[in-house]
């Protein structure tokens, strides 16, 4: 391979790359290091990682027999979605006893030998907290309906029947998108911003407050390292409920993220809690936008460390259709556009969190890679170093180290997420397009990113013994971890190689970020750092061979650090990119 060097006095590179990027906030954050922000985030959906005693549901003994794979990925942070007791309406989102472990999953000793495992492996432990809702089957909600005059009333949101129907409220889950449930036993509506299943805790209420910043300090004092918050922003109501305010425009996800008393409640928690432990907060950002972002992270706040936001994984849905994917594909110079602003947004203060995966999500490959045969490992490849090269703590989800794809079923049968079943229903009801919102589920839909993890070739992917709670993909006899352990240009051992890359290079953590060529519509490249200390990053976004200019003022001054293909060419200063090539180079 040719080395290339041409070197043109920085400041042009930085003044052109200023050209690029509007925004003044190009410094970076090196002010305040914090153990949180250098992490790589692993997120285990336990209900599919390792199934220990043949109910084909995954559990807390089954992660217990895998913490040294979990361990030789080298990150140093795992989020376990919810392991509370509950009725599972929504798979742990609908918690019934937020100190019990849920039964499926094992016991409390379980979960304390866990927690043992991974503090001696040198991982940190991170619990969901759901607090928005609880579960219907939750001892407070069952008192709290039996009678308008029970000590556990105000635990939750009723209306008087006698006042008429309250408000229209919108509801993620309900059949009929409707929040408000009518319940005969005290002649009013309790309201559910997710299913019936799940009524909306009061935080307005200071005793249910007390409860919830308890319940969280129990399980500091169990050692947990920290909490990722359901829905977080949703929690404080406006209990007059008027009907939405003509601002938000019929918007009801950015009306329920700003309540009146929000950040109150988080700066309480922040004092009763949080700020009593060396923990992490991460808030899902539900409806927060880069207006509000800081709100929430601004170390001078004392709220919260760190949130996800959704304009990155909701890009690229046709407006209106529910999760249903532009038939173009997405446009790579919009998507640049929301994580360079994103980025600018935490420059200075705050930290932001950088994901593509998650339990809500399609696999990572097939929504914004390419899965079809010949694309899916490189594509996968591509995805992972960007994720891995941002100024982000990066949340990475279980599987997407080894390239899992969606399943993409075919029948509604085959689906257990309310959210699908409920919507299917609520379109089917409404006479509207069963087959379109299906063909869209096979892209979007959320069990895709839940299909059990794919451990080896033997039966179930070796998963589970039994019969597993939701198909495995039929790819697991070649996609799956002793395969690609064995394989040294692999997906899972270019994760591997990818994460030690971020831990050697702090500046790909603090570093400022540069976005470059913004409007090339195939290649996102970016420089991460500055002066003496730069890196370039170019991530071919497309299934084509393109040739990028690299810009004047950049000397590529040693091999790559890393490359999803055994090399690449230089022509004068002109790379010759590969379909989904990612390069990682040191530049001066
Ligand atoms: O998700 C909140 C949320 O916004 C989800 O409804 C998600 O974005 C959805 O796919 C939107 O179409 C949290 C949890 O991550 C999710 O698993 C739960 O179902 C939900 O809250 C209720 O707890």
């Amino acid at each position: 391979m040719k080395k290339y060097f041409l070197s043109i006095p920085i400041f042009m590179l930085f003044f052109m790359s200023c050209a690029n990027k509007p925004t003044p906030q190009n410094v970076s954050d090196s002010a305040n290091h914090q153990w949180w922000k250098e992490a790589v985030v692993y997120q285990i959906y336990p209900r599919s990682f390792k199934d220990s005693d043949g109910d084909g549901v995954g559990d807390l003994k089954g992660i217990i027999s895998k913490l040294d794979y979990i361990k030789s990925l080298g990150i140093d942070v795992v989020w376990l979605n919810p392991i509370f007791s509950s009725p599972n309406a929504d798979n742990g989102y609908d918690i019934s006893d937020y100190k019990g472990i849920m039964k499926e999953f094992g016991t409390m000793q379980d979960f304390d030998a866990l927690l043992k495992g991974m503090h001696e492996r040198g991982i940190k432990l991170v619990l969901d907290l759901v607090a928005n809702h609880s579960s219907n089957e939750h001892e407070w909600f069952k008192q709290s309906r039996s009678s308008r005059t029970n000590p556990y009333r105000d635990y939750y949101h009723w209306w008087p029947a006698e006042k008429g129907k309250p408000a229209k409220r919108w509801s993620f889950f309900d059949v009929n998108a409707d929040a408000w449930m009518y319940d005969s036993t005290t002649n009013a509506y309790y309201l559910h911003y997710f299913s019936r299943r799940q009524p909306d805790l009061n935080w307005e209420n200071p005793k249910l407050r007390k409860e919830i910043f308890d319940m969280m300090n129990f399980w500091f004092d169990k050692g947990i390292d920290g909490f990722r918050m359901d829905v977080i922003p949703f929690i404080s109501k406006d209990t007059s409920f008027p009907e939405l305010p003509k601002e938000y425009n019929g918007d009801f996800v950015t009306y329920y993220a700003n309540g009146p008393h929000l950040h109150d409640y988080l700066k309480e928690m922040n004092k009763e809690v949080l700020s009593k432990h060396n923990v992490m907060s991460v808030a899902e950002g539900a409806g927060v936008t880069i207006e509000t972002a800081h709100n929430f992270v601004d170390e001078d706040r004392h709220e919260l460390n760190m949130l996800y936001h959704f304009d990155g994984v909701n890009y690229g849905y046709v407006p209106g259709k529910f999760k249903t994917p532009e038939p173009e594909g997405y446009k790579l110079v919009g998507f640049k556009e929301i994580y360079s602003k994103w980025d600018s947004v935490f420059a200075i203060k705050g930290w932001g969190t950088i994901y593509l995966g998650n339990h809500d999500q399609p696999r990572m490959v097939t929504r914004w890679g390419n899965d079809a045969p010949q694309f899916r490992e490189v594509s996968s490849k591509m995805l992972t170093t960007f994720l891995l090269t941002m100024r982000a703590t990066p949340y990475y989800y279980f599987g997407d180290e080894l390239g899992m794809n969606n399943i993409k079923f075919d029948k509604i049968e085959d689906y257990n997420d309310i959210e699908t079943i409920n919507h299917y229903q609520l379109i089917k009801n409404k006479g509207e397009d069963v087959k379109a919102f299906l063909d869209a589920q096979k892209i979007s839909g959320r069990d895709n990113g839940r299909t059990p993890f794919q451990w080896d070739a033997t039966a179930n992917a070796g998963f589970t013994t039994g019969k597993p709670w939701l198909k495995v993909n039929p790819n697991y006899t070649t996609v799956n971890v002793a395969a690609e352990e064995a394989d040294t240009s692999s997906c899972l051992n270019y994760f591997k190689k990818a994460v030690q890359l971020r831990k050697n290079n702090k500046i790909l953590v603090y570093g400022k970020y540069i976005l470059l060529d913004k409007y090339n519509e195939k290649i996102y490249a970016y420089t991460r750092g500055d002066g003496n200390d730069m890196i370039l990053v170019i991530l071919n976004f497309s299934k084509d061979k393109v040739d990028w200019h690299i810009p004047s003022g950049l000397s590529i001054v040693e091999t790559p650090l890393i490359n999803n293909y055994h090399s690449f060419v230089n022509n004068n200063g002109i790379i010759s990119l590969q379909p989904y090539q990612a390069i990682v180079i040191k530049v001066k």
